[in-house]
């Protein structure tokens, strides 16, 4: 991906194909067809399905039933100007048990998708996992398994072999801290494990299966521009103690250096590798782990406190939302400094990649108004703030080579259900009537004037 800081002017505009300006989605939050195409189940299917897993019992079997309106969707990306457009290839459609046969009306779906992306100007990004994984690895322990990441690496080759003639910018994996995290440890999420040591095999596993995917996605994608979707928050320590201090540094290594490091510098930091197990990193997995990659992937949405919790081993911190008197529908606080912190320390980090922001947005309790219009203004401030530093941190040289909102379409969010809204696009998941909001028309202003005002 090329990036386009030597153009920028001083100003605030934006000339026109500075950045690739795109929306992001995921397979599971808008595809629904749960049971159609041949799609095998997902860690999701039966974590949804669980009572008290998602809010008001919620899940993705319709979704935004996008499988089916994808074409209506593609057109409002195009009415919205949309340069690029990050979507997410599900696992189990391609491989329905997760390994062994390929299910080809899943690869037919996507391949559709990516010839009316091209059709409209629109530069195609895929993810290869975005937390569905097919349900029968889960009954081997899912990413506690070594054998996955195996796996994941024979999907990668079933995906790139067919898409990989036309999509050149891939994230093999979307937040794999996140998944970790929420998944593996507090269990709020797929596949709702609850336990501290899951932190190691998780991580880890997930890493090596990047690692060995970039193997076939190399041989089968030309000039591909590959990388991970890291999710990152600004850690800072909850109260000026020495050790609220500390906690908040522990934190950041084990939710983000890890993650980082293992990837772009192909070792654990001090504090993870001595406290990971010792069967779980095998020789050359940091080599395999590390391969060189084109892109780091910003997902960026909040800013968190971090407390010691001596008993809280192996972490001995714990992490909070910030108390804001206007939190979002998830209960964040908007806080754009900590994309700014973000893209700065990555350019001085890791100087040789081109960073790309690939989520960034807001979740509110966006309703249909009179006119048949969605007023989120809200979500226009946060936009301009969260962009306006993106520009910022551009002209003063950092690499960066687009900017994705989080997301096209409100979705299924996770263990929220489809109460907060993050669309440029409102859904109404009764009538799956679609309204672009005031935000996508500014959006597409945005694009097609380089105005940022
Ligand atoms: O909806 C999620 C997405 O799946 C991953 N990144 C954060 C978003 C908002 O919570």
């Amino acid at each position: 991906m090329t990036t386009a800081h030597d153009q920028m002017p001083s100003s605030n505009a934006v000339p026109p194909g500075a950045l690739l300006w795109g929306a992001a989605t995921s397979a599971y939050q808008i595809e629904g067809a749960a049971h159609v195409g041949g799609r095998g189940a997902s860690i999701w299917d039966a974590f949804a399905h669980q009572p008290g897993a998602v809010e008001r019992g919620e899940h993705g079997d319709v979704a935004c039933d996008h499988y089916r309106l994808w074409e209506a969707d593609l057109a409002l990306m195009s009415q919205l100007g949309l340069r690029a457009y990050r979507f997410s290839v599900a696992w189990p459609r391609i491989h329905p048990n997760g390994r062994g046969s390929i299910n080809t009306t899943g690869l037919d779906f996507y391949d559709r998708l990516v010839d009316g992306l091209m059709a409209r100007g629109i530069t195609p990004c895929a993810t290869l996992y975005h937390w569905d994984l097919p349900l029968a690895l889960q009954e081997h322990g899912g990413w506690l398994w070594r054998d996955t990441a195996r796996y994941f690496a024979d999907y990668a080759h079933s995906v790139t072999q067919r898409l990989g003639d036309r999509v050149k910018f891939w994230m093999t994996l979307n937040e794999p801290s996140a998944h970790t995290e929420l998944g593996y440890v507090m269990g709020v999420h797929a596949p709702g494990l609850r336990r501290g040591e899951h932190y190691f095999a998780a991580m880890h596993h997930q890493l090596l299966a990047h690692g060995l995917a970039l193997e076939p996605l190399r041989a089968n994608v030309r000039d591909a521009q590959v990388g991970i979707a890291y999710n990152l928050a600004q850690i800072e320590p909850a109260t000026d103690r020495s050790e609220d201090q500390e906690a908040a540094i522990r934190a950041d290594v084990f939710a983000h250096g890890a993650y980082l490091e293992a990837t772009l510098r192909g070792h654990y930091p001090a504090d993870v590798a001595v406290v990971m197990p010792a069967d779980i990193v095998e020789p050359g997995d940091l080599d395999i782990i590390s391969r060189p990659v084109d892109v780091i992937g910003v997902n960026y949405y909040l800013r968190l406190l971090a407390r010691a919790a001596p008993l809280r081993e192996i972490f001995g911190y714990t992490t909070e939302l910030v108390k804001t008197r206007r939190p979002t529908a998830m209960g964040w606080e908007e806080y754009p400094a900590g994309l700014a912190y973000w893209l700065n320390r990555l350019q001085s980090e890791y100087p040789d990649q081109t960073i790309v922001v690939t989520e960034n947005g807001i979740g509110l309790p966006d309703r249909l108004g009179p006119a048949g219009v969605i007023a989120d203004t809200r979500r226009i401030d946060y936009l301009r703030e969260h962009i306006g530093v993106t520009l910022a941190a551009l002209r003063a040289g950092v690499k960066i080579g687009g900017y994705f909102v989080w997301s096209l379409l409100d979705n299924f969010e996770w263990q929220c259900g489809y109460r907060p809204r993050f669309g440029l696009v409102g859904v109404d998941h009764h009538t799956q009537q679609r309204t672009i909001k005031a935000s996508g028309y500014w959006y597409a202003q945005l694009i097609a004037s380089g105005n940022l005002e």
